[in-house]
């Protein structure tokens, strides 16, 4: 398979004033694609990793193959990232089948939005905030993860992400990562696409 950069859901400009097109044009034309470009260098040689990028990111976990697993799966991460944005997003109102996920499993909007803003702002150096599904209860669950990692080799699947590699957030609020949190999490967080993710429930991955 080749990796291909996929253009963002939306305008350069659309999540003004919240995040810039500066930021946007680093992170996904220079960040993103470099991860792009990388992992196909990678991948190179090695089509028995797998043929879809799921695939290929739980090979690389489980062969421990970290050049491979970190771009891959830092592509993974921000085809998902861009996702969960959205113009005029967040608020507390919510689409049905998620308010519901999270007032049982999380005990409420603003638990969810305190561990959320908690482990984002607690992962040590680079990485990522997530909800996320475990495969087995069905419940969902905050997490976090360093570096390029992913929920899904550990058995969950990802419903909502927040990068907070500081390319994420420095240009627009250099080093205030709680103020970025804050904002993506009241002004940022696509919860339609959010809602597709709960109503799919457990993703399976053919390895
Ligand atoms: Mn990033």
């Amino acid at each position: 398979m080749t990796f291909t950069l996929p253009d963002l859901p939306f305008a350069y400009d659309a999540l003004v004033p919240h995040m810039s097109a500066e930021t946007f044009e680093f992170h996904h034309d220079k960040h993103h694609n470099a991860y792009v470009t990388n992992g196909n260098k990678a991948f190179e040689g090695l089509p028995h990793m797998g043929d879809t990028l799921e695939a290929v990111v739980m090979n690389a976990a489980k062969e421990n193959n970290m050049p491979l697993f970190n771009n891959a799966a830092q592509h993974w991460n921000h085809s998902f990232f861009w996702n969960c944005l959205a113009p005029n997003g967040g608020g507390t109102s919510l689409p049905g089948n998620i308010q519901s996920k999270i007032d049982e499993d999380l005990g409420g909007y603003d638990e969810f939005r305190a561990k959320f803003v908690e482990a984002c702002m607690t992962q040590f150096g680079s990485g990522w905030g997530w909800l996320a599904m475990d495969n087995n209860s069905g419940k969902l669950e905050i997490v976090k993860t360093g570096n390029a990692g992913v929920p899904f080799t550990d058995g969950k699947t990802p419903i909502l992400t927040c990068d907070v590699w500081e390319h994420a957030y420095y240009i627009d609020y250099r080093n205030a990562r709680p103020k970025y949190v804050e904002t993506f999490v009241d002004s940022m967080i696509n919860w339609e696409f959010v809602e597709s993710l709960v109503e799919k429930g457990p993703m399976k991955i053919a390895a």
